[in-house]
């Protein structure tokens, strides 16, 4: 075991590649209108910004979503022969672009492209009259894309192209603030390759791995790798599937996805029993809760907690803990037929880590997920 805490580890990320934050993730989705009704009235998120066939855009239609710091772009093709339509026809919805906020997008395109990064975007520079974003993107795993986005005082909605979306209907939040962490699966021995990836093209750094001796469960297995960049405000663990007794969850993923892609997004919350109450509320699916015995064990294991223990087991929120605090945390059930994309919510105190502790728990609740669908 290393002895060096997250911040010491985070501190020898390479600094070529200056992140502030995640700026958006867009999906690419069958039905992007009915996609941003699902995340207004399910999860909380706002109305922002529009483009489409009504503001001059002829191929698609994106709509832009905000709660807290976290902004979600839904876009669906308008033709089967788009590259959108494409995607989604062979991933079915999913994640395309995870963008990423820098301060200088012309310098992060070239700063990654010299290192090895696969070009998607050339820098562009685009402006209206709210002023001007300038951006650039390179592929990673899969037919992901990491967009570098530069926002030089941009006033407007979202950015050139867009206009400001005023809807009629607005559910209140749930309270989620910003994004943790984004998780992708890749393929058999592409862990390895996309962690030096992290490193050599984007200057990330390697800040916990778990092998598939502690992930496992009777059944099925798989490794992981958290990359982190240098003040920690990108997080991307990595997860590649094991072989265990039966299929990995991340080899379904790799089935149903058609390839490699992004598992989960994770989202902050400062009180996750208010989030998770509000969002069953409104119908969003979560795995189940975990046994009593579960709940039995977590003084001793975990130590004291702010929270009423009885209400996060009624909840079946998961509780874990390190050396520098605890966190709390709850998946969903995929939000696709397709079981792939799901989300998490997390809230920390003081803990860095990414609840360990509950991967047995966890992954045994998802074994019953997967074996309900007969693919365990
Ligand atoms: O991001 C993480 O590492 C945790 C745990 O298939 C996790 O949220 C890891 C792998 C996985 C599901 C959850
Ligand atoms: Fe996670």
């Amino acid at each position: 075991m290393s002895t060096l805490t997250f911040a010491e580890k985070i501190a020898q990320a390479e600094n070529f590649l200056p992140i502030n934050g995640t700026d958006y993730i867009e999906f690419y989705v069958g039905n992007a209108k009915q996609a941003a009704h699902y995340y207004k009235t399910a999860f909380g998120f706002q109305s922002v910004a529009y483009a489409g066939p009504e503001t001059g855009v002829r191929d698609r239609a994106s709509y832009v979503l905000q709660q807290g710091k976290i902004r979600l772009v839904l876009t669906t093709g308008l033709k089967s022969d788009s590259p959108i339509s494409e995607h989604v026809k062979k991933h079915g919805d999913g994640v395309k672009i995870l963008a990423l906020w820098v301060d200088d997008a012309y310098q992060a395109f070239e700063e990654t492209t010299k290192r090895g990064g696969k070009p998607y975007l050339e820098p562009v520079t685009l402006t209206d009259d709210q002023g001007e974003v300038r951006m650039s993107g390179i592929y990673t795993y899969g037919e992901t894309i990491h967009m570098f986005i530069e926002r030089k005082n941009y006033k407007g909605a979202f950015m050139p192209g867009y206009e400001k979306w005023e809807s009629a209907y607005n559910p209140e939040e749930a309270g989620l603030l910003y994004v943790d962490h984004c998780v992708g699966n890749v393929d058999w021995n592409r862990m390895i390759p996309t962690v030096e990836w992290y490193e050599k093209v984007m200057g990330f750094v390697n800040i916990l791995s778990f092998d598939d001796k502690q992930i496992n469960t009777e059944y099925s297995a798989l490794m992981s790798k958290v990359m982190s960049n240098g003040n920690g405000f990108a997080k991307f663990p990595i997860n590649e599937p094991a072989e265990g007794k039966k299929k990995s969850q991340v080899e379904e993923y790799l089935d149903f996805y058609e390839g490699e892609g992004v598992q989960h997004i994770a989202v902050a919350t400062r009180d996750i029993i208010h989030t998770v109450t509000e969002l069953k509320k409104r119908g969003v699916e979560f795995l189940s809760a975990p046994p009593e015995a579960y709940y039995d064990m977590v003084p001793e294991r975990v130590g004291h907690i702010d929270e009423d223990l009885k209400k996060l087991q009624d909840l079946g929120i998961l509780i874990d803990h390190d050396e520098e605090g605890y966190l709390l945390q709850i998946f969903t059930k995929p939000v696709e037929d397709r079981p792939t994309l799901f989300f998490e919510i997390i809230e920390r105190h003081g803990a860095q880590s990414f609840g360990a502790g509950n991967f047995k728990a966890l992954f045994e609740a998802l074994e019953r997920e997967q074996d309900r669908r007969g693919n365990l």
